[in-house]
């Protein structure tokens, strides 16, 4: 066995608010530790985002969203080197590597740290995806505020999501960035039935694919029905170095379109959507036990799968009985 030297290291703080610091000062195992916590619901999580959040909302945040396999992470990788050559720091959080969609983008996620891994301008964090009782979107969301309490400028989440069952990117980030290939047309029809929400910025992937002129069409009229609130669309060939730039571009113009009282708001909104599904969430689970306790709803139900009450009539029914409580 050869000897192994391991260059001593001083022990992070276990107190949270000391390490709370060290995030905000850069350090990189407190921010990869921070993270942890948040991700292990450990129960220091709650102190330390205490005492980051007076200093988390200074970062730009872009979510790049997009089916499986569409190149979002090559995307990421290829505007981590765009933002830092115009001289801004970047944090990124990938999530989802642990789906058996993207066993190959691990790996390649792990090659392209090593272009950054030198750099202290850029910090990367995988999330993994299972077993968390607060849910990835939960954890996701904190590991940006972390990265943004420590100081980055530009924070990218990617998030494997055709839209609508996938975590809610639009409500953690400020510019949602979404990521088609030519042949991605299940996300098209979502598009135009209204089921996905209309990002800001459409990337084109793999434009050097072919197909791409048809899909481009395809991708126009789903998007383009009103020209108001259509997206700018960029089309992109991360091999060929074709539109990150452009990409980057059209995030930088979003971002100072909206200008920081339009932040502002899109954070707001974000956070009001959560704390609705939080509050009926809550509700739900009150008014199954409530009912579970009722018994004129309890005898309701009888009567409905009795045949005596059909399923109209059991909504007037329950409709006028909570209508009185
Ligand atoms: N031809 C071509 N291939 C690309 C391009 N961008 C990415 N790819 C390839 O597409 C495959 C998937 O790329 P990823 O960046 O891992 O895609 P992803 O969306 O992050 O994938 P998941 O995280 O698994 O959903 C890889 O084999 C990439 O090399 C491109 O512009 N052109
Ligand atoms: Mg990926």
């Amino acid at each position: 066995m050869p000897h192994r030297y391991r260059i001593p290291m001083a022990a992070l703080p276990r107190d949270p608010v000391e390490l709370a610091a060290l995030v905000r000062s850069g350090d990189r195992r407190a921010i990869a530790r921070a993270i942890s916590l948040v991700e292990d619901e450990a129960t220091a999580a709650a102190e330390l985002m205490q005492a980051l959040w007076p200093h988390v909302g200074g970062a730009a945040v872009v979510g790049i969203t997009g089916p499986p396999g569409v190149g979002k992470s090559t995307l990421v990788g290829a505007l981590v080197s765009e933002v830092r050559r115009s001289g801004r720091t970047v944090g990124v959080v990938a999530v989802d590597p642990s789906s058996p969609f993207t066993q190959g983008a691990v790996l390649g996620d792990r090659v392209r740290l090593v272009e950054h891994d030198t750099d202290d301008g850029v910090f990367f964090r995988s999330m993994g995806s299972r077993g968390r009782l607060g849910g990835v979107a939960e954890a996701t969301a904190l590991a940006s505020a972390i990265l943004s309490a420590a100081a980055f400028d530009v924070v990218l989440i990617e998030t494997v999501g055709a839209g609508q069952s996938d975590i809610r990117i639009a409500d953690m980030v400020d510019v949602v960035v979404l990521a088609l290939q030519p042949g991605s047309g299940d996300s098209v029809q979502a598009i135009k039935a209204g089921v996905m929400e209309i990002p800001d910025v459409v990337a084109l992937t793999k434009a050097d694919l072919p197909g791409v002129d048809v899909f481009r069409s395809e991708l126009r009229l789903a998007l383009g029905i009103d020209p108001q609130t259509a997206p700018r669309l960029v089309e992109l060939s991360v091999p060929n170095g074709q539109g990150v730039g452009e990409l980057w571009g059209a995030v930088t113009v979003v971002l100072d379109e909206l200008g920081p009282a339009g932040v502002a708001a899109r954070r707001r909104a974000g956070a009001e959507r959560e704390a609705a599904a939080i509050v009926a969430a809550r509700a739900g689970a009150r008014a199954r036990l409530a009912i579970a306790a009722d018994p004129a709803v309890q005898d309701a139900l009888e009567r409905l799968v009795a045949g005596e009450l059909d399923p109209l009539a059991l909504v007037r029914f329950l409709e006028g009985h909570t209508a009185d409580a």
